[in-house]
């Protein structure tokens, strides 16, 4: 039994020494250095190059790093039939919550309008909106949706949620459904996407749903860059309908420096960091997992690998 991690990024040395370090008894291995594979059965991965998961003879669970695995199914070489589980952590939550809120509030006040201003040297108060006149609707109410929503309300936020199966969250209107996908986006003032990556969610923030919205309405997607029509987008913060977007993450990553979105006025911009997996607080989910392969029993933050989430 072993343990195979597999990345592109600068972060692998991180991840294989924290597994280490939290159970020297357990071989750890880089996917990069000279490894037996034979022993391996469990693969912690993230944004694993296409068809470095084959190979691997007793391979018995692939654990994503994050919270997303749209990209294990996007991998047409990836071992079939083999459990996939990814992370739930609080801080994973806890941290999304928080970066929705910084943009939420900056929006409120015009912070990014106002740093524009300040590099062209130009003085122009501008209105502002209050938190208790606007509502929040998020998309997905899973474990980060639910938390940010939850969250929201307790600074004031009006907040309603858009998910599969119907939710009771309290202090939170909850949608379900195509039939009341459009009486929530009518009546939704900020757009949240904290979807899934699947078949069914793909595309979906496009002009015929992000048109549903009221006009100023704002959109911020920190869910994956394939739920956004990119084109859709610009199209409707240049008519005016949207006053703005605030995205986290993109089709390609890192965004080419020729995309619009870099140079566009209502388009704001971080660097797919909203929340990111802190190996201190996932590491013993990851470890406990690893002994339950050995031992048979069910593990825990199961996909769903027919619902791909
Ligand atoms: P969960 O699986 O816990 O929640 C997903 C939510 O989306 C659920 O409420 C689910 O509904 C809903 N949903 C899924 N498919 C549909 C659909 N077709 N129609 C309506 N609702 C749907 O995911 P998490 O909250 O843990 O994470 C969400 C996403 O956030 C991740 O997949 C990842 O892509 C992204 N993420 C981004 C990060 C960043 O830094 N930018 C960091 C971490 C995650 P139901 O409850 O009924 O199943
Ligand atoms: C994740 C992410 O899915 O960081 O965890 O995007």
């Amino acid at each position: 039994m072993a343990i195979v991690v597999i990345r592109q990024d600068k972060k692998i040395e991180l991840w294989k020494n924290a597994l280490q370090k939290a159970n020297s008894a357990i071989n750890v291995y880089s996917y990069i250095e000279d490894h037996p594979k034979d022993e391996i059965t469990m693969a912690v991965i993230w944004k694993h190059p296409k068809g470095s998961l084959a190979g691997y003879p007793n391979l018995k669970c692939i654990a994503s790093a994050g919270a997303g695995v749209d990209y294990i199914f996007e991998d047409e070489t990836r071992p079939k039939n083999i459990p996939i589980t990814r992370i739930v952590d609080p801080f994973l939550a806890s941290d999304m919550s928080e970066h929705v809120l910084a943009v939420i509030l900056a929006h409120l006040k015009n912070l990014n309008a106002y740093k524009l201003d300040q590099v062209a040297n130009s003085w122009a108060p501008k209105d502002y909106l209050r938190i208790k006149d606007v509502t929040v609707g998020i998309l997905g109410l899973g474990e980060l949706g639910a938390l940010t929503a939850t969250d929201l309300t307790t600074f004031g936020f009006k907040v309603q949620g858009w998910s599969r199966s119907k939710k009771n969250i309290e202090g939170v209107k909850t949608f379900t459904g195509g039939n009341e996908q459009q009486e929530f986006l009518k009546t939704t003032d900020v757009l949240v996407c904290l979807l899934p990556l699947t078949p069914a969610t793909e595309g979906i923030l496009n002009k015929e749903l992000m048109s549903q919205l009221p006009k100023n309405a704002f959109v911020i997607n920190v869910a994956r860059g394939g739920h956004l029509v990119d084109a859709d987008l610009i199209e409707l913060l240049d008519a005016e309908h949207l006053s703005g977007a605030c995205l986290d993450v993109y089709h390609t990553e890192p965004l080419p420096k020729s995309y619009p979105f870099w140079n566009h006025k209502k388009v704001h911009m971080t660097p797919h960091y909203a929340s990111v997996s802190d190996t201190n607080s996932v590491i013993p989910q990851l470890i406990e997992n690893y002994y339950k392969i050995g031992s048979g029993e069910k593990l825990q933050n199961l996909v769903d690998a027919d619902k791909g989430y």
